[in-house]
């Protein structure tokens, strides 16, 4: 019965492959493995993608930005029309294994196969080793947290970032909707700085060291985020000042939510993670055994990217135009 429901659907999202456009698009992929990690690196996704001398996929798919973000460097069998990646960048996390190399656009959980997942331009794609709700233990990382804050920043002046986490809720079909919540707690650094976020999600940080750095954002378990930042005096010709000017890096009222202030040039995103570990699991572990699926004892959501508009904690609509980080 299972079989016969996954067969149409695998059908379906054939049918949403094969219609996708052969387009190029721009997108960031980050990869978070338990031992590996890249990214967010800017890529544009290949024409096609054929792993395995047979199957061939379009390339402006999940699949095309795995294989542009990891120059290839990745594996894994075709079936049900899909490719489905085991093993990523050298790590290895085959089904049943505990964990499983799982992907999210935008921070949102994807309801198909990488071949049928398109990709369009300014998308943020996330690969993690995600945990299997399938298999006892918490093997792989929950949901990611998210990341929006200013791509460049004054030094020495203060700034506010805004952390969210991926939630996805599961229906009896097993089709998932993300939904993003105020992530408090989180520890984000950006440089020599660090905060960790309050009850409304938000932190404030004061990076004093010009030039540029990386933002991390971690939470517990979740798949952590990342994005590229950079400090600047305004006068220093970095992060795209020019050297006497005194040219402001104008990134100094950081977007926070009414999208009044929505200026996408100035805040880079960073995708990561899950709900707190027990309850993300158990979560799904719930709603995939609505789906009468057997479920295991103990077992248990970039580079330049720029984007405002989580209103609310909620994830962008529309991809916004990458940053330049000098
Ligand atoms: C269990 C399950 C999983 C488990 C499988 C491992 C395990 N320990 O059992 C885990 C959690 C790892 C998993 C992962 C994913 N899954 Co899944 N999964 C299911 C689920 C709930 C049941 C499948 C099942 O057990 N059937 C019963 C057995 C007897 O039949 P089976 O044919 O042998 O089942 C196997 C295949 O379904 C395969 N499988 C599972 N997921 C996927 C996804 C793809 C793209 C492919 C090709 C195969 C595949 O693993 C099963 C166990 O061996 C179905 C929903 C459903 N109700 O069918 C979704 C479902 C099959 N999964 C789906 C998706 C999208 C994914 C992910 C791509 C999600 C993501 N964003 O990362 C990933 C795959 C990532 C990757 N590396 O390719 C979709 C596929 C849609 C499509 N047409 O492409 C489904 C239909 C859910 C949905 N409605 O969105 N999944």
């Amino acid at each position: 019965m299972l079989k016969r429901l996954f067969s149409a659907v695998a059908a379906v999202g054939l049918l949403l492959g094969a219609a996708a456009s052969a387009d190029a698009a721009d997108v960031t992929v980050q990869v978070e493995g338990l031992a590996v990690q890249r990214g967010p690196v800017a890529v544009t996704t290949p024409a096609t993608v054929n792993k395995d001398g047979t199957n061939t996929c379009p390339g402006n798919t999940a699949v095309g930005a795995l294989e542009a973000g990891t120059s290839g460097d990745w594996s894994g069998d075709f079936m049900f029309g899909s490719y489905m990646p085991t093993t990523v960048l050298g790590e290895t996390h085959p089904f049943g294994s505990g964990a499983y190399w799982s992907i999210y656009i935008n921070g949102r959980y994807q309801n198909a196969g990488v071949c049928h997942v398109v990709v369009h331009d300014g998308d943020e794609v996330l690969i993690f080793a995600s945990d299997d709700p399938f298999v006892p233990g918490s093997d792989g990382f929950d949901e990611p947290v998210l990341l929006q804050a200013p791509a460049v920043v004054t030094v020495g002046q203060p700034f506010t970032v805004k952390v969210v986490e991926a939630d996805t809720g599961f229906d009896d079909l097993g089709t998932g909707t993300t939904e993003f919540h105020n992530s408090v707690g989180a520890t984000v650094t950006a440089g020599d700085a660090r905060a960790t976020t309050g009850a409304d999600g938000t932190a404030t940080l004061t990076v004093t060291r010009p030039g540029p750095f990386t933002y991390v954002v971690t939470k517990g378990n979740r798949a952590p985020d990342r994005a590229p930042g950079c400090a600047t005096t305004g006068s220093d010709g970095l992060c795209g000042t020019s050297p006497g000017t005194g040219t402001s890096p104008g990134t100094t009222t950081p977007f926070l939510g009414d999208g009044a202030n929505d200026t996408h040039a100035s805040f880079g995103r960073i995708l990561g993670v899950r709900t707190a570990p027990a309850t993300s699991a158990s979560a799904r572990r719930a709603s995939y055994a609505a789906a009468s699926i057997p479920t295991p004892p103990g077992s248990r959501t970039s580079s330049c990217a720029s984007r405002a508009g989580w209103a609310s904690a909620a994830p962008p609509t529309t991809p916004a135009p990458s940053a330049t980080c000098g």
